[in-house]
């Protein structure tokens, strides 16, 4: 009980700082916060055209009274000079005018303030900033950016890969970033933010921010970062540090030294965990799960993120993954045969290429615009209904119905020929389609998609019972990423990268319907381009004619509908 309830408050606090920060959760949202933006700005140059015109009347008008007054004359020695008195007139009648003129527009100064200020009622607040600050620096972790290059305005992935920006970043905006990094605990990045913050100061005559306010947070960041290091290690659940300190210190030789053994009982550790369970023996899975801890799990996602598909799975699966067309499992697919690629055997991982037309993706993501975006949470339930949001998911989704449209049916009918299983009866066979946008950054660290009925709050329900498990995932993606939002399976080491219309599938449950780990997945954080996701998921209860009988109670089911002990045997 205990427990549940720290877990909960946890859970409604991660949950408050994520709403509070909800504008960089979807590409979609930042896309029509900047036609907003662009809205307003219009307006504001209307705004200011007027305001211009306004001036200019009322300079020429004032000039000419201030130049009698620099004269230092009285009103009579003013006014009895005929051309002067002549002078007022015309300034009282013409002169007036004009500046009555351009004044009246004040009523449309007005309105146009108004309108301004209505636009900017959904524009972004500080925490917004703050989650936007943070998801650049957790990028530049994630996929090893150099942040000198960052703050030049070049996001640049490899030699070959790079994206330029529109501007670079200023000092202010580095010292920004790093010290968000510092608050996070990732003090090796938060050192490199802020150093860049230094170079870009000096560069830019210390324009947004000074070489001298900038220095004491350096040394402070390469301070803590170094204690960190000597104290507790490299890694840990709520901090990276470097592998080397930035500064040795004599005084503490003998600790740097335990410090260096720790490090490298830490990096052996490391090296343990790069080991993926495909490797025992014939290059089948043993049916263990590696006992990582949450944060050594993020490790090997960021990894796999960056480096791709799982070096060291044996050579001899390689061989045993084949590409194929299929048509057996529905007529449909003799005229058009689906066309697999797998990616792994155990657990079952395959794609199939082609799978939506650009015109049904299309579908599906206005569908899913039609319907607000909401943030996403995670666990079994929706936000508001006990599901949470935090920073270990940031995306915005909403749900399209099955029924809503006849694309929708159609390709919940190709699906489900597919794989051979029943999506029907709607939200009860499978869920209806989650589509979800992906912000800056977004991403969804390792889970699993499974254990629907253990995770509820307070018991499953009846309906739950009924319902079963999530038994399959199918997971469409409805655009192409230029960069990054590859779904990554951390312990299969298998590295799926988006493609329009490709849709990757996956079995949650072994054949006695107990949830397989070897699943766990995540969503690497995009780096460049907006991802759009489309899950279904199909759930047990339905597809008892449908799932094969496996001979072996705990095998692992394969394509479509065989058990891989069989597959495997074959
Ligand atoms: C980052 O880029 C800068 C400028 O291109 C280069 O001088 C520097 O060596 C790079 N840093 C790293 C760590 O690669
Ligand atoms: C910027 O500030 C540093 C100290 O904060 C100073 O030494 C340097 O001369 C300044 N540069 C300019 C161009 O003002
Ligand atoms: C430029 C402009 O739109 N001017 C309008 C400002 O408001 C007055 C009265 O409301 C109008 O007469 C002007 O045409």
């Amino acid at each position: 009980m205990n427990s549940f309830v720290s877990r909960l408050v946890i859970f409604l606090l991660i949950g408050d700082m994520a709403l509070a920060s909800d504008m960089y959760s979807s590409v979609a949202e930042l896309e029509r916060l900047y036609l907003k933006e662009q809205q307003a700005g219009l307006k504001l140059e209307s705004l200011l055209d007027l305001i211009k015109k306004q001036t200019t009347a009322i300079d020429q008008y004032l000039s000419e009274l201030t130049e009698i007054r620099s004269a230092n004359l009285d009103s009579r020695g003013v006014i009895s000079n005929p051309i002067n008195a002549f002078h007022m007139m015309r300034r009282l009648t013409i002169g007036w005018r004009e500046v009555k003129t351009t004044l009246e527009t004040h009523g449309n100064v007005t309105d146009i303030v108004q309108d301004v200020f209505k636009i900017s009622k959904s524009f972004p607040n500080d925490e917004d900033l703050s989650g936007a600050a943070f998801s650049l620096a957790q990028l530049q972790g994630a996929y090893r950016l150099n942040v000198s290059q960052l703050a030049s305005g070049n996001v640049q992935l490899s030699d070959r890969i790079s994206f330029p920006s529109v501007r670079g970043l200023n000092a202010r905006d580095c010292l920004f970033i790093g010290k968000h990094a510092f608050n996070k605990g990732l003090y090796g990045q938060a050192v490199d933010w802020i150093s860049t913050a230094a170079e870009v100061a000096r560069s830019e005559n210390n324009r947004s921010a000074s070489v001298s306010e900038i220095k004491p947070f350096l040394s402070t960041a390469i301070r803590v970062h170094d204690d960190v290091l000597e104290k507790k290690g490299p890694i840990g659940a709520d901090w990276r540090t470097n592998p080397e300190p930035f500064e040795r210190r004599a005084k503490s030789l003998r600790r740097a030294r335990r410090s260096q053994e720790q490090q490298q009982q830490q990096t052996q550790r490391m090296r343990d965990i790069t080991y993926t369970p495909l490797g025992a023996g014939h290059g089948l899975a043993t049916n263990k799960s590696p006992e990582w801890s949450e944060w050594e799990e993020l490790e090997v996602f960021f990894r796999l993120c960056r480096e791709g598909e799982e070096k060291s799975r044996p050579t001899g699966l390689k061989g045993r993954l084949k590409c194929r067309q299929i048509s057996h499992t529905h007529p449909y697919f003799i005229l058009r045969p689906l066309k697999l690629e797998e990616h792994s055997l155990v657990p079952y991982i395959a794609v199939f290429h082609d799978f939506m037309s650009d015109a049904e993706t299309e579908i599906f993501k206005s569908l899913a615009m039609a319907e607000r975006l909401e943030r996403s949470a995670h666990g079994s339930k929706r936000p508001g209904q006990g599901g949470v949001t935090s920073d270990k998911r940031t995306s915005k989704q909403s749900w399209v119905e099955d029924g809503s449209h006849h694309v929708v049916d159609q390709i919940s009918k190709r699906i489900s020929d597919s794989v051979g299983l029943n999506s029907q009866p709607s939200n009860v066979g499978s869920e209806h389609y989650q589509v979800a946008n992906y912000g800056i950054g977004g991403r969804y660290t390792p889970h699993t998609d499974h254990g629907v009925l253990s995770k509820s709050m307070g018991g499953p329900s009846e309906f739950d019972l009924f319902r079963g498990d999530r038994i399959l995932t199918f997971m469409t993606y409805l655009d192409d990423v230029e960069a990054g939002g590859a779904t990554v399976f951390t312990h299969a080491g298998v590295v799926v990268r988006p493609k329009k219309g490709m849709a990757v599938f996956w079995w949650n449950l072994k054949s006695d319907s107990n949830g397989d780990t070897l699943t766990r997945h995540g969503g690497c954080p995009v780096l460049h381009g907006s991802k759009w996701i489309c899950n279904k998921w199909f759930h047990s209860g339905e597809q008892f004619l449908k799932r094969p009988c496996a001979k072996k109670p705990r095998s692992r089911i394969s394509y479509p509908g065989t058990t891989s002990s069989r597959l495997l045997n074959n």
